[in-house]
């Protein structure tokens, strides 16, 4: 099982999207293992975003990440970081094929809704930024039989 980071970035929030994209990763039986709404600090989203220091594109991109509230999720499941990166579809609005988060409700190359960590070293690395102690949660959904083939040693 992974846990993987998900920002759902100050467009999705101000575009009323919250509910529609959690519902996706829901609906794919993903599992929501943590939640909160949060302004990120100038402090943090230099962390977060400390690989893309000195892009052209960096200045702007901390600036709307620290605009307006995000809310962060830790999503759980078998490959979630995969699964969830396939789910968010390419970085660019304009790029992304319909049927991904961001091919179908946006277009922008900028605000691109949505973020998702893209290594279980980032996933690591982002659920200790964004969530502190007891944050995330670890429970058993009973779907999960129903989810996942259970009747081997591992979920399948
Ligand atoms: P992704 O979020 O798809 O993993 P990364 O990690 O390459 O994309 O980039 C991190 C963030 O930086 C993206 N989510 C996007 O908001 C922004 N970004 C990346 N490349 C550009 C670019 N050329 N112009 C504007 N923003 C960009």
């Amino acid at each position: 099982m992974e846990t993987t980071l998900i920002i759902l970035k100050p467009d999705a929030v101000q575009r009323c999207l919250i509910g529609r994209i959690i519902s996706r990763f829901e609906d794919k039986g993903l599992q929501v293992v943590g939640a909160k709404m949060m302004r990120i600090s100038q402090q943090l989203a230099a962390t977060h975003y400390e690989s893309h220091k000195g892009k052209k594109f960096y200045d702007g991109l901390v600036r709307f990440m620290t605009s307006q509230p995000v809310v962060v999720l830790a999503v759980r499941g078998m490959g979630a970081i995969e699964i969830s990166r396939k789910m968010m579809g390419a970085t660019f609005g304009s790029k992304a094929e319909p049927g991904t988060i961001r091919g179908d409700f946006g277009v922008s190359n900028s605000f691109n809704l949505i973020h998702g960590s893209d290594s279980p070293e980032s996933a690591k690395r982002e659920l200790g930024l964004f969530f502190g102690p007891g944050e995330v949660v670890e429970y058993q959904r009973h779907l999960d039989h129903w989810i996942y083939d259970m009747s081997g040693k591992t979920p399948e």
